[in-house]
Order: C-alpha cells, then structure tokens, then sequence
C-alpha cells in the first residue's frame, strides 16, 4: 500500500490540483477559497508520514478488526478472509421505524407544580411527577440496521495455508486491499466506496492459470429476499424492522458483476465468476426514507434507481472508477497534515494491533497518533457527507439489527462529538447532515415545545432517523431539553470558522432563534434568588444523593445555565453579522444578566446542580458542568477566567474516582485538558484512549464499538496544536504541546476568523508559522506571553518566524 513519502511529493501536489479543479464547485466551500487552499497548502512541500495505513497480517476474526470504507452513505466493513471474503454493508437509512415517542399535550400546567416543588425541597417528589406525568413511555428497539453482507467464496481455495498475507485500509486513497498467496497463486482483492460514482466497488483479481471460480452472494441476518435476474444481477430486497413491528424503511440493494475474461451467470439466487482474470461487483442500495419529511416516504422506483447508478458505473475502467474516488477524497483528505516525528523502523513494520498493544506497553509510535488523528477525519469523510445523513453513534458500520442505543443520534454529547474535528481539520462541508438533522427536529420539536408551553423548538438528549424530540424514558436521561439548544451552537461555530453569511442567514440564525425562544419560555425565576434558571432537569446522565435517595433531576444545573448563556450571546452575535433587529431579541437582552451563573461549592470544584448535592458517582462519564470549558468558551484562561481553577478541580476529582473509563468520556477528557493549556494531562489521556478505549482496527470504544471517541479524540490533538476560542478570536499556537511531542509539523488546520494554519516547532518551541486569510479578517496570533497583530486581505499569507515576527 502506498505510503506517503517525501518522493512522493510532486504527485501529491498534482493530483490535488487536479481534484480542485474537478470540483471547483463543491457544495459548501466558499467561493474562492478552492484556489486559496492551493496556496494554502498545494505550494508547500507534504510532510513525509507513514502514519495513514492502518495493516493486518491474517483476516478480521471479528467484526472490529475489520476494515471501514464509506462514501457518506454507502459503508462496507472489509474482513479480508482468504476462501471466504465477508464484506457486511450499510446504507445509512435503512432504520426500523416509527412509532416514536410523543409527549402528552398540555404539559406547562404540571411543569410548574412541579417546579414549585423542587424550590420547596421537595425534588423526590418533584422527580417522581416527572416520571409519571411528563415523561412520554420508551418505545424500543427502533434501530440503525445492517444492510447485509457480501459473501465472495472461493470454489477453487482447496483450504490450503495463505502466505504472504496482507490487508491495509489506506487513509489516504480510502481504498482497503487484501493481497495473498494461496495454493501457488496470489490474489489481490480492491475495495472502495465511491463518493463520486455513489458505489461500493469490489475488484478480485488471481494471477491463477485456469482463472477465479467464485460464487457471488448477498444476504442478511433477517427480513430479505436475494434473487438472481439476468446473468450478472443481484437484487436484494426487504424492509427494516423488529419481528413484523416497528415496520420502517424499506430498501434494495443491487449488485452488478462484471468478469475480466471468463464468465459470470446465474445459479440459484447467487452469481458463479467462472475463469475469469478479474472481477469487478458494483454495489448500490436505495431506500424510501425522506430526509427532508421522514413522515413521507420517497415514492421512487428503488430498483430502477439503482440499475442506472450502476449502469453510468459499469462502463468505466476499474482505475477510472477508482482514480475518481481517491480523487475526490484526497481533496478533503489532503487538507490537513500532521507529522509528530518518526517512529522507529521495526515497531512502523509492524501490523496495527502489534503497535497498538506497543504503544500500551509504553511504547513510543509518533506514527500511530497521526493515524489515530487522520483516522478520525477519515471516519468523518467517510460517514458523513452533503446529503447523506449525519454520523450516527457508529458512524455508519453497522452489523446489527438492534445495535448499542440503536446506533442513533444521541444529542447530549455523542453527535455533537462527533462533529468536532469537522471545522478545525478544515472539513467544514462535512456538517452539512447534521445541520439538516437540526433542522429537522425544527417540527416534533416544535410541537414538543408547544406542549411545554413554549414558544420555538427543543429536542431531548436523543433523536433518529425518525426525527423526533420528546422527552421520555427515564428522568435521569430523558428529562433534559436541551439537545438541541446544544447543537444551535455548532451552527454560530460553523459561521466563526468559514464566515459562510448565507448559511448563518438561512440555517444558523433561525436554528439559535427558534432555539433561543424555547430557552426563554423555560426560563423560571428562582423565587429564593430572582434569578432565572432551567429546570427540573438531568445533568447528562449523573445522579446525586438526597434525603437517603438517589436522584437526578434539580433546579439551575450548570450545563443548562451555560448552554443557555452561550445561545443568548450566539443569537445577538449573529443579529449583529446579519444586521436583524427583532422583539425576541430584547427579551434575549433583557433576560441575559438575569440567568443563573454556574457556581463554586464548598471544597471549590464547579457545581453540577444548582445546589452543592453529593454525586452518587463521583467519577460519572458525563463532565457535563465543564461545558463551558469545551465545547463552550465561557470559561477560557484569557477573557473568562473565573472557573478556570475550580474546572480543573472538576477533573481531577472526576479522574480520581474513575473518570474517562469511556472512550467519549477519555477523549472530552483530552480537549478539556487542552483548553486548560496543560499538554501533559492531555497527552496522558491521549494515552489513556488508545491504550484503554481503541479496538484493533482502531474504532473507539466505549465499551462497546462507538465512533465518537475517534472523532473526540481527533479533535483534542487539534485542540492542543490550535485553539482560536476566545472572544477575540486570537489564534493560539501550540497551546497545550505535551513534552512528548518535542518537534513536529502541522499543515492545514483552521481557525476561526477564517485562516488555514500551518505550524512547526523544534524543542518544544516554535520554529515557524504560515497562515493563510481565507475571508480577509484581522489577523491576531499568539504564541506562549507573545502575540502579533495584523490587518490581512483575502488570500494573504502571513509567514512567522519562531518569535512570532512576520518574515513574509
Ligand atoms: C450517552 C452516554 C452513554 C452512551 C450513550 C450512547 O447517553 O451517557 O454512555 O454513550 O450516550
């Protein structure tokens, strides 16, 4: 597999240049900035890495050692078996369905009883009339579903020993390959989900005399129908759901096979390869489900859709199909590079679990982080892109019917995580499915915010392809509005990064606005302070001890108090860019320097709850009153200092009673250290993720597989190579390095104000630095006690020396 070195150079540069003229018109970037980026990164030379393969040497036993490929919508897990190649498949709609949950009408009335009975210290009570009153009943399982599985059997293995096995996902051309000897003949096998071609494609190829025998099938654990039609078609179709309930999407998947010499036919349901050279399977899936109104499902002929999708593929050359899907990767791919120096020969010759076991022995492997790092931006491009829908809590691999929480989109930490990485390792289009995902909720959410009493629109900690926002379950997760409050942020992030005005214009401000009507029809004036607080509600998911009891609702918690803070500042930050004047935001004015602030208990750590309430789990996984540190600003060591000791407190004593024992957990972990500028606690819990929380083909786990750890993880290493969060935007260089990384390179980060950064330091000390103005703002840099300042045009680049003096 190749892997990228500094001879490689010129033809990485070219082929980049080549992507961006090809896809000038990608959706999502602004205009202009396609040639800026050339500058940005095209001219400078990439830095040699070894870190973008990940390798076995025997095929995946289970399930995570097998390799993810994706293009956004089509996914496929490559398990590279010798005799018998198992490919499982997923099209990220295909969900069991509806019913969902749905809150009873006519809430507000209970809500403020209830609420009069938490400020009379009654919270058993209040909790328990939660429980019954508000909580709409669970409905489960309603589950993200495998689309099947590939079977590639070898009617001619015989069952003899491989040799010279190898099977490697490149990160960087998003192709897997497995390649082996095998009874005196070797076989290479290709795999790759185009974005493109909107195919999976599948190339086997033997230098075997009398050619492949193979037999071709595609099943699924339940609920399907395989037929053969022509001599080189499957067809398999069915419709997601539980045992005849849940009925949701219905789907077909379609595969074509197309020989290289020899010949295909039909045999029962499967296809039969006989003497062939090569063959080539093209796989695609449709399904009914609307994006747009999951309520109304698409009318489109699946079948006849998927037959054109293959057959515009079917006449292209096998390097055509794949040049133009490596191409289209690389130019995200390509946007960001990462070098933290050389990991010693013999330990890089070594297959990923080989390192990865190492690495927790102690091992150094500079090369692994950066793949652990460019993995996450990897499962990013592959698992959401412009149309697909969001990453799920998987991403979009899948095996199950019934996954772990239904593999959904849980909005009190887990998609928010898993966009992280998106704007600040510069693949801001890849937001695109969750901010439709947002706006979508914009209607059950609405109605659910109506029944509070409420104007606008909330959302509970999760949603599905379902769309749906009730609060329901139990009060210790369910009875929390504010999933959606929370991801109204991203979308004044999103604006902060690429200055992308008619997004903010038509996505963003109407999100923080319905958002932000909501928060102040929940608002309630604390009787005993006059101030405003949120409430009765959960501090994601931890619980806390009361008059002999264990609890978990209360008045005031500090997540809320800082989400709701953090809304209000958006809306009238975004009013402002846009120029909107409107009565709302009087009332966000008004009730601003009212709201409840986060406050500091007695042994000075941050309270969760309003009140200073003994947690029953000290070392709970959710650090939710830390939001303000991350994702949030609102408390930062350069303009919002105030919490800054009592936050740190907050960790240590989680950490101390076994905090960070879940991959998601670990890695928020590393980006709350790297906001408190400590690169050494971040850089442990960075260890602490790959060692304690990464599976052999290197997915997070939580236990068990769940991605947002890979994608919290990718961003705590930006996070503690660039941070531009405080409220004037300063561009801080290398805040949180770790001892460890005593020298390396960074190209290609973002920052918000607009600039693509590039970074290197020797010593633990920067060298230089080049940034490039994509949107023209002032630009203001820092470095350690030094800062610089300048005015930049639209493309300018600003080239620092180690002291921060402009040397171009
Ligand atoms: C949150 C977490 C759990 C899990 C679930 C999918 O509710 O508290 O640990 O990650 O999401």
């Amino acid at each position: 597999p190749a892997v990228g070195g500094r001879g490689c150079r010129a033809l990485k540069a070219a082929v980049r240049l080549d992507c961006m003229m090809k896809h000038a018109s990608w959706r999502g970037l602004l205009a202009g900035q396609v040639a800026i980026w050339t500058l940005a990164v095209g001219g400078l030379p990439l830095a040699a890495g070894q870190g973008q393969v990940i390798r076995f040497d025997r095929p995946a036993g289970k399930w995570v050692e097998a390799l993810p490929v994706g293009n956004g919508r089509l996914g496929a897990m490559v398990f590279g078996g010798t005799s018998r190649e198992r490919i499982q498949l997923n099209e990220d709609s295909v969900w069991a369905g509806p019913p969902v949950p749905v809150n009873a009408d006519n809430l507000g009335p209970k809500l403020a009883e209830i609420r009069r009975l938490f400020f009379a210290g009654r919270n058993a009570e209040g909790e328990q009339r939660v429980a019954r009153e508000i909580l709409a009943p669970r409905i489960s399982p309603r589950s993200y579903q495998t689309l099947g599985d590939l079977w590639i059997e070898d009617l001619d293995a015989g069952g003899g020993e491989a040799a010279d096995y190898e099977r490697a996902l490149d990160l960087q051309t998003a192709v897997a390959t497995t390649h082996f000897r095998q009874g005196g003949a070797t076989s290479r096998r290709e795999v790759f989900a185009s974005a493109p071609d909107d195919v999976l494609a599948v190339r086997v190829e033997t230098d075997r005399p009398d050619g492949l025998n193979l037999r071709i099938r595609l099943d699924r654990p339940a609920d399907f129908a395989t037929r053969a039609e022509g001599n080189d078609l499957l067809i398999m179709e069915g419709r997601a759901q539980h045992d005849g309930k849940q009925l949701g999407v219905r789907w077909l998947a379609a595969l074509k096979a197309i020989p290289e010499g020899g010949r295909v036919r039909a045999e029962g349901n499967d296809l039969r390869i006989e003497q062939a050279r090569a063959v080539r399977l093209l796989l695609t899936a449709a399904t009914d489900y609307n994006f747009d109104n999951p309520d109304e499902p698409l009318t489109r002929d699946r079948r006849a859709w998927c037959l054109d999708r293959l057959a515009k593929t079917a006449g292209l050359e096998w390097a055509e199909l794949k040049a133009r899907s490596v191409a289209d990767h690389r130019v995200l791919f390509d946007r960001c590079v990462l070098d933290l120096g050389d990991t010693a020969p013999e330990l890089a010759a070594k297959p990923t679990p080989a390192r990865l076991e190492a690495f927790r022995q102690g091992a150094e492997d500079p090369d692994l982080i950066e793949t652990y790092f460019q993995y996450g931006r990897y499962l990013l491009i592959c698992s959401s892109r412009p149309g697909s829908l969001p990453a799920n809590l998987q991403g979009l691999w899948n095996e199950h019917l019934k996954a772990p929480w239904n593999s959904d989109y849980h909005i009190n930490i887990n998609l928010q995580m898993n966009y992280w990485p998106a704007e600040v390792t510069g693949l801001p289009e890849l937001t695109e499915p969750f901010f439709r995902l947002v706006q979508g909720l914009r209607r059950k959410g609405g109605e659910m915010a109506r029944k509070l009493g409420c104007r606008g629109f909330a959302a509970s900690h999760t949603t599905d392809a379902w769309q749906w926002a009730a609060l329901m379950g139990r009060p210790g997760y369910g009875m929390w509005p504010f999933g959606a409050a929370w991801c109204t942020a991203h979308a004044m992030e999103h604006y902060r990064f690429t200055g992308d005005r008619e997004f903010l214009e038509r996505v963003g401000y109407p999100l923080l606005r319905e958002s932000a009507a909501f928060l102040l029809d929940w608002l309630v004036e604390d009787p005993e302070t006059g101030l405003l607080v949120s409430g009765p509600t959960t501090s994601p998911e931890n619980s806390y001890r009361f008059q002999g009891r264990r609890l978990h609702l209360a008045m005031g918690n500090a997540m809320d108090q800082m989400i709701i803070r953090e809304n209000f500042e958006n809306l009238l930050e975004a009013a402002g860019v846009l120029g909107v004047q409107e009565p709302l935001l009087d009332e966000v004015r008004a009730a601003l320097p009212r709201l409840a602030r986060p406050q500091v208990g007695p042994d000075g750590r941050i309270l969760e709850w309003g009140h200073p309430y003994e947690e029953a789990e000290p070392g709970h996984r959710h650090v939710s009153h830390l939001y303000g540190l991350h994702p949030g600003r609102l408390i930062n060591p350069w303009d919002e200092p105030d919490l800054l000791a009592a936050a740190r407190k907050v960790l240590t004593y989680r950490l101390s009673h076994g905090g960070g024992h879940t991959g998601w957990s670990r890695a928020w972990i590393i980006n709350f250290y790297a906001r408190l500028l400590d690169g050494d606690a971040a850089w442990d819990n960075l260890r602490a993720l790959l060692a304690k929380s990464t599976l052999p083909n290197l997915f997070d786990t939580h236990p068990p597989f769940q991605i947002d750890g890979n994608f919290g993880g990718c961003a705590g290493i930006a996070e503690m190579l660039l941070q531009s969060h405080d409220r004037r935007g300063t561009i801080r260089l290398l805040p949180a390095l770790p001892k460890a990384w005593s020298r390396g390179e960074v190209r290609g980060l973002r920052a918000r104000g607009g600039f693509v950064v590039d970074i290197r330091w020797r010593e633990g000390r920067l060298e230089g630095a080049r940034l490039v103005s994509l949107l023209g703002n002032r630009c203001r840099v820092a470095w350690g006690d030094r800062t610089g300042e300048w005015p930049t045009s639209r493309g300018e680049i600003i080239e620092l020396d180690g002291r921060l003096r402009r040397i171009r």
